[in-house]
């Protein structure tokens, strides 16, 4: 078992509701590579790639902007070199059909919690007795799911730097360029009909799974039962089954809406699927059948993807009109009268007025009429960046309750964007 990353650690010591941490979106985006589970052979490899590539443009560290403006334009010029390499690490992952984890057979059924949730399937959504006898007999549980939700124990201080250096890389942006060519149409169609800029969804495709190459390989069914039924002790253990119990019930529900086998359902160690790692239950409020062909496919579609994660973003927040920048860079006063404005949940409460009376300030011209939240992106060592937040950040942090996650998918769309008018050039 490798130890568990800094960033993780980072993430569990966020100043958040104790409910809010290894939240579905939070989980999904913890696989998609904020940490490298040992049993992802393949995330380790592309991040090692990505390190590599990284180093090869010469990459250091420089303020963000500059630092991504120069990694997508050392990118760019190493790209004929690495041509070949590029290529094949770029090239879009076929959808997953494989299961790497079998797990064990564990007789779910002879506990009897499983056969509470049983009979509630039936008695509430009238599920046949026997048929989910039968696919409940074939679920195995999965050991490295339990191990991977175990709390961290505590680490390092909490590094931005650190942490974004891992998204904004050159394979990333590359990829990012190349699928919004590809989808260039639907993303339009999406920026369209739902206000959410392209590069926003980009850049959460990437963060999450590297546009389809880094999904998961459990079984859904296998990781949610596991889960909801054999948590590992934490002071959250209840709330965190429960949580897991209600998506083991999203994912038969969805797997009867869609008529398909569950045990097809491939995803991440806690049970997050496709291109955009959404949970089941996600997948049934959210999913949008983006390229109208029946069916909403996570997995197979990109363009489903595309539409829900769009939809998403909207129904947690996002402000469709008026192209509202997600943050503003912010100074506080020495007087740290601000400092209680930080951590006061995941929304925008301070008037611009409010924000100047505590010391914090912006050389940016804000519009009128909107609230603002203050963050603090801690740099280990190094100073802190302070930034206002508007809905549109915080919508962000519904699909991970990061700051460091949100600020990586802002960072990540605005270089891929940078990359993609360089490269057309
Ligand atoms: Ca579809």
């Amino acid at each position: 078992m490798t130890p568990l990353p800094s960033t993780l650690i980072h993430r569990l010591c966020r100043r958040l509701p104790p409910t809010a941490l290894f939240a579905p979106a939070l989980l999904a985006a913890v696989l998609a590579g904020a940490i490298a589970p040992a049993h992802a052979a393949e995330k380790k490899t592309a991040a090692t790639k990505a390190k590599s590539t990284a180093s090869h443009a010469g990459k250091e560290k420089h303020p963000k902007a500059l630092t991504a403006l120069k990694a997508a334009k050392a990118a760019k010029l190493t790209k004929a070199a690495n041509a070949a390499k590029l290529a094949k690490v770029a090239k879009p992952a076929a959808p997953v059909r494989k299961v790497d984890y079998e797990g064990e057979p564990v007789n779910f059924r002879g506990w009897q919690a499983v056969a509470d949730f049983e009979a509630e399937m039936v008695s509430k959504y009238s599920f046949d007795a026997a048929a989910l006898k039968a696919v409940m007999e074939q679920v195995n549980y999965i050991d490295s799911a339990v191990q991977l939700v175990k709390p961290a124990p505590p680490g390092k201080p909490k590094n931005w730097q650190a942490y974004r250096e891992r998204f904004i890389e050159p394979v990333r942006i590359n990829a990012g360029v190349d699928f919004w060519n590809q989808h260039a149409d639907a993303l339009a169609r999406a920026e369209a009909q739902y206000g959410v800029p392209a590069e926003i969804i980009v850049a959460i495709i990437g963060v999450e799974t590297v546009y389809g190459r880094n999904t998961g390989r459990f079984r859904v069914l296998d990781v949610l039962t596991t889960l909801a039924f054999a948590y590992p002790d934490a002071p959250n253990r209840e709330a965190r089954q429960a949580f897991f119990r209600g998506e083991l019930e999203n994912t038969l529900l969805l797997a009867r809406k869609s008529s398909i086998d569950p045990f097809s359902l491939v995803g991440s160690f806690a049970g997050a699927v496709g291109l955009p790692q959404f949970m089941p239950g996600s997948i049934l409020s959210y999913g949008v059948d983006f390229d109208a062909d029946g069916r909403i496919d996570l997995r197979a579609s990109p363009v489903d993807a595309i539409g829900s994660v769009a939809n998403f973003l909207v129904q947690h927040g996002w402000r469709p009109s008026g192209n509202m920048p997600a943050v503003y860079p912010a100074q506080v006063s020495p007087s740290r009268g601000w400092e209680n404005m930080i951590g006061q949940g995941l929304q925008a409460t301070y008037t611009a007025d409010q924000l100047a009376a505590a010391g914090v300030t912006t050389a940016a011209s804000l519009p009128p009429n909107i609230m603002f939240g203050l963050i603090d992106l801690q740099n280990g060592a190094e100073a802190t960046e302070y930034w206002l937040a508007t809905d549109n950040f915080y919508a962000i942090t519904q699909y991970n309750r990061s700051y460091f996650y949100a600020m990586s998918v802002i960072d990540l769309g605005r270089t891929i964007r940078q990359a993609r008018t360089a490269s057309a050039l």
